[in-house]
């Protein structure tokens, strides 16, 4: 398994965990990605949910992700690997340059979908 399919899901458990507090990990959070239920996640699901959970992090709305923010959810190697430009801040480009990459890694078939 690649690091960036790692600091995708990372990001997945992130978002489903702010969307539904009470609920244990695991099927909610597919749910909360896989919008159509369909089991497969689509580009435009992904990058639905990659929009959403920078938005959860980014909390002091700055449009860039600082290590404090992102403490919670990844590593101190995940944010530098994200950090392109070693500004010690994850800018919005960076964070989905990233998350694209996540997604061309983990779809490794190159029909779009994550199955
Ligand atoms: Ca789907
Ligand atoms: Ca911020
Ligand atoms: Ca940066
Ligand atoms: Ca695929």
């Amino acid at each position: 398994m690649k690091t960036g399919i790692i600091f995708g899901f990372a990001l997945a458990l992130t978002a489903s965990a702010a969307l539904s507090q009470e609920s244990a990990f695991g099927e909610a959070q597919l749910d909360a990605v896989d919008k159509n239920d369909d089991d497969v996640l689509s580009k435009a699901e992904y990058n639905a949910f990659s929009e959403f959970a920078f938005q959860t992090m980014d909390t002091d709305k700055s449009g860039a992700l600082s290590r404090a923010e992102t403490e919670a959810y990844m590593s101190g190697d995940l944010f530098r690997q994200a950090d392109e430009n070693g500004d010690s801040a994850i800018s919005a480009s960076e964070f989905s340059a990233q998350m694209a990459e996540d997604f061309k890694a983990a779809d490794r078939d190159g029909d779009g979908a994550l199955d």
